[in-house]
């Protein structure tokens, strides 16, 4: 392997994200607005240009219409160097049906790897939360010599059926023993029983390794056809499965706290409480990175604005996130997201929400621990987030944890 090697990316970008209904009723999971001004997907896209990384494949599938714009609109790169970032739909190439896993979509696109012949491949998730220098992966897998290396991060053991729970050789820290995607039966780490190495959905391959991977898999009837429920177990299998522990990436400007961040945002709770994560006063995900850029689509915005409103009444926002475009008028935002053009009126009141797109809010109005698609109007006078069975009745979804979800262009009455 050359010291330089060429590297193309891959980001699978065709998740349904069925959890996060309705935020996912009309957009693909890696098209939902997040922190205001971003999408799922800019994270996992900027993680890979900041680490050089400018040869970029999506594979799109569900409802990928809006990731489609975002990404032509935000992630053109220029020509000149021969980078892209090159949304790819499914049915590329072969087969009649959309795409089976993840590991299928690869395979289907897989003229987009043998187009670029690059020495190594990296792919990635694109609903994940977090700063990661990919180069640093990279270096780690070809020092390794083996043919595939997976991203670890310890989580609660609680969450391990969500999760590929990797077992790392204990005789060599960069190396796997065993995996499992998803188990209900996890045991904790020896010195941590309440945690598990969880991998993160991100990989680094030769080339030749994964498509012959990708090939063996795809005549096998019997495989789910996914990347950590296929192809990693085969690798393991087979004594060639590298393991990169995220805790030594370095970053620069990351912070203590946000050094090791990674959050899947799979539900509507932790797609809530990720959004929370960004604006508490030390956060413990900082958007104010300016030697780690996070990039997205908004141009061409006013600034946001906040003025007295009727009757002298004090326009303010306090431990929130407000995007521009955004007009406050004599109302309060409090521990909140306020994502472009919305508008809050008079006397009303927004607490720890997350409002997307033009959302209005009207007089009088007051929401709480809601999460408001784009378009939604709540009327003057409405109460939302305050008595769940009234949110219930009127057809909102409440989470357990008490979290209202209005869908798009949705009008919320009193
Ligand atoms: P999940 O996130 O549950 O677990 P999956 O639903 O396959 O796995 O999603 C992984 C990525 O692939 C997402 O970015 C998703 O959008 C995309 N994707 C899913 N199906 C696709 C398809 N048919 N075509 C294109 N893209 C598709 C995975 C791993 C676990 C790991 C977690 C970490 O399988 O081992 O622990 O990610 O979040």
């Amino acid at each position: 392997m050359r010291s330089n090697p060429r590297v193309l990316a891959i980001v699978l970008a065709g998740g349904e994200g069925k959890r996060l209904m309705p935020l996912t009723a009309e957009r693909a999971k890696p098209a939902v607005p997040f922190g205001g001004i971003y999408r799922l997907i800019d994270f996992s896209l900027s993680n890979l240009v900041n680490s050089g990384y400018l040869k970029i494949v999506v594979l799109t599938q569900y409802k990928s219409h809006s990731l489609d714009r975002h990404i032509t609109k935000t992630w053109r790169m220029s020509n000149l160097l021969g980078n892209y970032v090159a949304p790819v739909p499914a049915q590329q190439r072969m087969g009649k049906n959309w795409y089976l896993g993840s590991a299928d979509a690869v395979y289907q696109s897989l003229n987009t790897i043998e187009d670029e012949k690059p020495d190594i491949v990296v792919i990635l998730g694109a609903d994940n939360i977090f700063r990661m220098d990919i180069s640093q992966m990279v270096e780690s897998h070809i020092d390794s010599g083996l043919p595939m290396t997976i991203a670890g991060i310890r989580q609660p053991l609680e969450l391990a059926d969500q999760f590929g729970v990797i077992e790392a050789d204990p005789d060599n820290p960069v190396k796997m023993k065993a995996f499992l995607e998803k188990p209900t039966n996890a045991v904790g780490l020896k010195d941590s029983p309440n945690e598990v190495l969880a991998s993160m959905g991100n990989y680094v391959f030769n080339t030749d390794a994964l498509l012959k991977i990708i090939k063996q898999d795809a005549k096998d009837d019997d495989s789910s056809h996914d990347m950590g429920g296929s192809i990693v177990p085969l690798f393991v299998d087979a004594g060639q499965a590298g393991l990169y522990d995220f805790t030594y990436n370095e970053v620069p400007g990351a912070t203590d706290k946000d050094r090791n961040y990674w959050r899947d945002v799979g539900s509507i709770d932790a797609f809530y409480d990720s959004n929370m994560d960004l604006i508490s006063v030390s956060p413990v995900f900082n958007l104010y990175n300016d030697k780690w850029p996070l990039y997205t689509g908004y141009t061409g915005l006013p600034p946001a604005k906040f003025v007295y409103g009727h009757h002298e009444r004090l326009g303010h926002a306090l431990d929130s996130l407000i995007s521009p475009g955004v007009i406050i008028s004599g109302g309060e935002v409090i521990g909140s997201v306020l994502s472009p053009h919305v508008r809050i009126n008079s006397w009303s009141s927004v607490r720890n929400s997350i409002l997307f797109d033009n959302v209005t809010i009207g007089r009088n109005a007051t929401v709480s621990r809601a999460i408001l698609d784009k378009n939604v109007r709540v009327e003057e006078g409405a109460q939302l987030g305050i008595d769940a069975d009234h949110d219930r009745a009127r057809g909102f979804h409440v989470t357990e944890s008490g979290i209202v979800v209005v869908p798009k262009n949705a009008v919320v009455t009193k």
